[in-house]
């Protein structure tokens, strides 16, 4: 019987490396205290085997300038980085050789320790555990200029922590936009209790959006000063209620890292190799789905099966929703469990944007054991219907047109198992309360702000060297002037062991696209998500959410909301009406929707500096950033050798000092300290005139 199984499990095994694209999976033993794992960070590019560019044709890759597309002919995908199969190589940033890297499996509470060797030869890197709390380790959590100076090419840097909380979450790169080169990967963290013994496989699935000609620096520039393109400027898309996607275009989405591009003109399709996942008639699986793209949410579906919702971000919900689709925003993780019950054949699994100008789909295939291999599954997407209409989970907006037939289970509507304690929740007192809006008000290039602060990365590492953060903005408390824009270190301190309720919001001048809203070192509670108003016909937006004063020029619509309080005085702490305090979710990311706000708790009971911004990498590398300076005086010390870095002067710098005002013509924004910057202030000056 043993025997046999073994047998099973090991022709599963075989099977699944020739039929998954990496079989690439480094899984700690569940008896180790210590797991070491090993990482290189290299420059690499799309469609090569070594030196031969390949072709995709049906799901197979052969060399470039072959005539005979027999399969025998195919070469080997592994350590092919495919992408959309797009025959012009990309340059990506490959973690040991593949795109994402490999899939790293821990037991809750081992202590880890990922050997990072940066072998890059001009870029700096850093790499960051997205959801792990990095309790006692705050030095560890992986954020350039944060947490640590960032690694140097050729250098290494040993990330030692311990593997807590158990669920599903993922590394990236924290240094610039790398995340989105393909420094990414599934980090699972096993529970102790056998719960997932009650599956016969997992998968972990890493989506992305991707774009197959601009790498992460093009993106960004391009969403700073305008998506031209064949001497066209090409517009943002758009969602169905009307919030906007960042200046950012794609052509496909990928299932770790596999997809197609379709043309949407010729409606020719590249036959590049798909991610297959093998089932067998009868077992119950679990999919842990990372959202690891750049901009846009996207929404889950497999052909004729329904999806049972089971956690997200790591934490188990209360009530397991069986639906037909679930939407991701960049950064979260949902875990579903499929029942393979369905009849032998392959199923498409589906992945889409939601933006109303564009069928961006991605594919992967559901393979039941019998069915033909390397064959195109025939499926169709599940129909919505009046009379069956589909159920999505964690729509970004309120309602889809009539037309689509889909309900929406929000965020909000979602519990989690474990309760949230009495002392954070029903009974909290002396909750501290403090309002953020992520936005981009003002009239400069891409001013991207949390209450009108772009936020500037320190010079030093925050965590560790924090007497040199001299690009802090200035005193306790600091405000930007409403309806201005500022520039510098954007802190919030808070004390040991405080209630923090955080009021997130999406609202004035600077609306209009979705923030996923991150925090690192904690999972908070998710007490409300506060909605605009919409019309429940065309599910357009109609006017921002007015439970928020933002103050500034008497118009909530346009001000910048830098001053944001409660519309009604009396509203404080726990008498905010609508606020879940028994099973509230427990996420460590959140959209906040255009025209509307989020309400999230914390006990600040983890010394460290946390970072915590849009996980829209675009909107948060251009300062949709702030940080947590949580009890300071209880922060560890880092091991002792730390790398340290800073800027250095010949001279004592100066600090030059200047905000925006909505009305002026031109744009300026507040720089200090260095005289790098105060250079670029005259050139930015230089332009008014
Ligand atoms: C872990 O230890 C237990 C008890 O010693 C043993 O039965 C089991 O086989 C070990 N597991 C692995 C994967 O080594
Ligand atoms: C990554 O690559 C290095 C060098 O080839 C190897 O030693 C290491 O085991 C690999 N790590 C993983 C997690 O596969
Ligand atoms: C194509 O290649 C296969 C395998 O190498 C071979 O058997 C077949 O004869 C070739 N076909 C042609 C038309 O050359
Ligand atoms: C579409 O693909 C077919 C087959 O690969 C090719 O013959 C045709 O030229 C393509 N059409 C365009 C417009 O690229
Ligand atoms: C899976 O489906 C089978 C057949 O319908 C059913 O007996 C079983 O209870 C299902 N398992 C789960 C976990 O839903
Ligand atoms: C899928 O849809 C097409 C077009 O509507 C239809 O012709 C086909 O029969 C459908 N396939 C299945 C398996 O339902
Ligand atoms: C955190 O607070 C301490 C004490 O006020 C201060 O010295 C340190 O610079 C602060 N860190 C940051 C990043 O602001
Ligand atoms: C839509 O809004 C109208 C007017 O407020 C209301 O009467 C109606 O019940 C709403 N319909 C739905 C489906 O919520
Ligand atoms: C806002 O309204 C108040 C009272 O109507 C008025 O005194 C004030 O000047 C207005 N502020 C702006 C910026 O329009
Ligand atoms: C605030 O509370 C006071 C005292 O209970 C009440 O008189 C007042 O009407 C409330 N204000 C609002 C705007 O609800
Ligand atoms: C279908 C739909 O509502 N599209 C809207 C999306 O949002 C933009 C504004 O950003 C509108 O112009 C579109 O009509
Ligand atoms: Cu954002």
């Amino acid at each position: 019987m043993a025997a046999s199984l073994s047998l099973t499990v090991l022709l599963l095994a075989i099977q699944l490396s020739l039929l998954t694209n990496r079989g690439l999976c480094w899984k700690c033993n569940v008896n180790a205290t210590v797991c070491d794992i090993y990482l290189e960070l290299k420059h690499h590019v799309t469609m090569m085997k070594e030196k031969m560019l390949t072709v995709g044709k049906d799901g197979l890759l052969f060399p470039y300038d072959t005539t005979n597309f027999s399969s025998s002919n195919a070469v080997d995908r592994n350590h092919v980085i495919t992408g959309d199969g797009w025959p012009e190589p990309r340059v990506v940033i490959a973690v040991n050789g593949t795109v994402p890297g490999p899939v790293i499996e821990v037991h809750e509470h081992q202590t880890v320790r990922v050997h990072l060797t940066n072998k890059m030869e001009s870029e700096a890197s850093s790499l960051h555990f997205h959801g792990q709390f990095q309790r006692g380790t705050p030095f560890m959590d992986g954020v350039s200029y944060v947490t640590q100076c960032p690694v140097l090419p050729g250098q290494t840097f040993v990330h030692k922590f311990k593997a807590e909380p158990a669920g599903t979450f993922w590394y990236h790169g924290h240094t610039g936009d790398q995340a989105n080169m393909g420094v990414n990967g599934a980090f699972i963290v096993h529970p102790r209790s056998g719960a997932s013994e009650k599956y016969y496989r997992q998968f972990p699935v890493l989506v992305q959006d991707y774009n197959h000609d601009w790498d992460s620096i093009m993106d960004f520039l391009k969403m700073k000063y305008g998506m031209f393109t064949k001497g066209k400027k090409l517009k943002s898309t758009s969602n169905l209620s009307g919030g906007r996607y960042s200046m950012f275009r794609i052509q496909s989405v990928l299932f770790n890292g596999r997809g197609r591009y379709l043309d949407p003109d010729t409606r020719n399709i590249t036959g590049a190799p798909l991610e297959t996942f093998p089932v067998r008639q009868g077992e119950l699986y679990r999919f842990r789905f990372i959202a690891s793209g750049a901009v846009f949410p996207l929404e889950v579906s497999v052909d004729g099966h329904k999806l049972r919702v089971v956690s997200t971000d790591g934490l188990e919900l209360r009530d397991p929703q069986v639906v037909d689709s679930v939407i991701l925003v960049p950064g979260e993780r949902y875990d579903f469990e499929l029942n393979a019950t369905e009849a032998v054949a392959n199923y498409w699994i589906r992945a889409k944007t939601l933006e109303v100008e564009h069928d961006h789909v991605g594919w992967a295939v559901l393979h039941y054991e019998g069915a033909p291999e390397n064959t195109d599954p025939t499926t169709n997407k599940t129909e919505c219907t009046s009379s069956l209409p589909c159920k999505v989970v964690n729509c970004p907006f309120l309602y889809w047109t009539a037309d689509h037939h889909k309900l929406c289970i929000n965020a909000n509507r979602l519990r989690s198992a474990e309760g949230i304690p009495s002392e954070i929740g029903l009974d909290a007192h002396n909750v501290k309360e403090y309002f953020l809006n992520f936005a981009f008000p003002g009239t400069t290039v891409t001013p991207s702000s949390v209450n009108g602060i772009k936020f500037q990365f320190p010079h030093v590492s925050a965590q560790t060297q924090p007497r040199e953060v001299h690009t802090r903005c200035p005193g306790d408390g600091y405000r930007c002037v409403e309806d201005e824009l500022c520039f510098c270190t954007n802190v919030l301190d808070l004390q040991k062991d405080e209630v923090v309720q955080l009021v997130i919001s999406n609202l004035g001048r600077g609306k209009g696209w979705d923030h996923p809203m991150h925090m690192h070192g904690h999972s908070y509670w998710v007490l409300k998500v506060g909605y605009p108003d919409y019309n429940n016909v065309t599910g357009r937006f109609v006017s921002q959410n007015p439970d928020i004063d933002c103050r500034g020029n008497n118009n909530t619509e346009l001000t910048f909301c830098n001053h944001a309080r409660w519309a009604n005085a009396n509203w404080t702490g726990n008498s905010v009406p609508g606020l879940e305090l028994e099973y509230p979710l427990h996420k460590d990311t959140i959209n906040v929707p255009t025209g509307g706000y989020v309400v999230v708790r914390i006990k600040a009971d983890n010394p460290g500096v946390w970072a915590m911004h849009c996980h829209v990498s675009l909107h948060s590398s251009d300062g949709m950033f702030m940080l947590l300076n949580e009890s300071f005086p209880d922060h560890p010390a880092p091991p002792p050798g730390f790398p340290t870095c800073g800027s250095f002067y010949a001279h004592p710098a100066k600090e030059v000092m200047t905000t925006e005002k909505p009305s002026s013509a031109g744009s300026r924004i507040a720089v200090s300290e260095s005289v790098m910057l105060a250079t670029m202030l005259v050139a930015v000056m230089c332009d008014i005139l």
